[in-house]
């Protein structure tokens, strides 16, 4: 578990969005990540109104959105701004490189243009992060690995975590770190381990989804960012919601690094 600070990792990252995301986590206090899972623009935007100050980044899935428009990507970016947070398009690229540069820059959702960051699977090879480059228009751009998955029989071995973990280090300058649950294996402290699968009591969704706690999955495994979906999204205040999460998950970061 990398117990040094946001800081102090700020200062040594190279990547200049995985600098910009210590940094927001430092000042904001928060090393909370909300999914945003839900399917009406006008819902995502008055959830982010409410919760974005409390959060270090926004997870979108802009595929499950039922009104698209590009009117709500104006709004999206505004409420960005206004908050201090990144946003994270969850894409988990998977194809061979030439299809993802085009699943990237093309189609109606021209993801490259608003996303800071994607997640990408290391599946097809290295030749998937060749399909990214770390700026677009000269605005700085990440990739989250997916080294590890939080559901239950995934078919993900201990290998292929090792392996994709390996596969980063030839890109640092792109890679911002890894989607997965345990970060033993992540010895680089400029790499962000982010961790999906937490709510406040240890659970399972209908389809094999695994939920852990904060204490759990920042510090027993090593999180630097949590991401909380229904969590949040499906309680009756998200709100106030989000700011018992925000506070538990920052408690425990603080008792990693000070924890010797
Ligand atoms: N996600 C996982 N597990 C992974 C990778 N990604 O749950 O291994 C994503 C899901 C969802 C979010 O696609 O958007 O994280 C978790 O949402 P939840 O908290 O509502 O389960």
């Amino acid at each position: 578990r990398i117990k040094m600070s946001y800081e102090k990792r700020a200062e040594l990252a190279q990547n200049p969005i995985t600098k910009q995301l210590l940094n927001i986590m430092a000042t904001k206090r928060t090393n909370l990540c909300l999914s945003a899972d839900l399917t009406s623009t006008t819902k995502i935007l008055s959830l982010l109104e409410n919760v974005g100050e409390h959060v270090c980044m926004v997870k979108t899935h802009i595929d499950i959105i039922e009104d698209f428009n590009d009117d709500f990507l104006v709004q999206l970016k505004h409420l960005a701004d206004k908050f201090n947070f990144l946003i994270l398009e969850d894409r988990k690229f998977a194809d061979i490189g030439n299809t993802v540069s085009l699943q990237y820059l093309k189609g109606m959702y021209k993801v490259a243009e608003w996303a800071d960051m994607v997640t990408v699977h290391s599946l097809p090879g290295e030749g998937i992060l060749k399909a990214f480059t770390g700026s677009i228009n000269g605005v700085s751009r990440g990739v989250f690995l997916l080294a590890e998955m939080s559901s239950q029989g995934n078919l993900i071995s201990a290998e292929y975590t090792k392996a994709t973990i390996d596969m980063a280090d030839k890109y640092s300058d792109l890679v911002t770190g890894f989607v997965c649950q345990n970060g033993e294996h992540i010895k680089n402290p400029a790499f962000i381990q982010l961790t999906p699968g937490v709510q406040l009591i240890n659970a399972e969704d209908d389809f094999g989804q695994v939920y852990n706690t904060p204490e759990t999955v920042v510090l027993e495994k090593g999180a630097d960012v949590a991401v909380v979906g229904r969590g949040i999204v499906a309680a009756k205040n998200p709100e106030s919601q989000a700011v018992i999460y925000k506070e538990a998950l920052w408690e425990c970061y603080v008792k990693r690094i000070s924890n010797t």
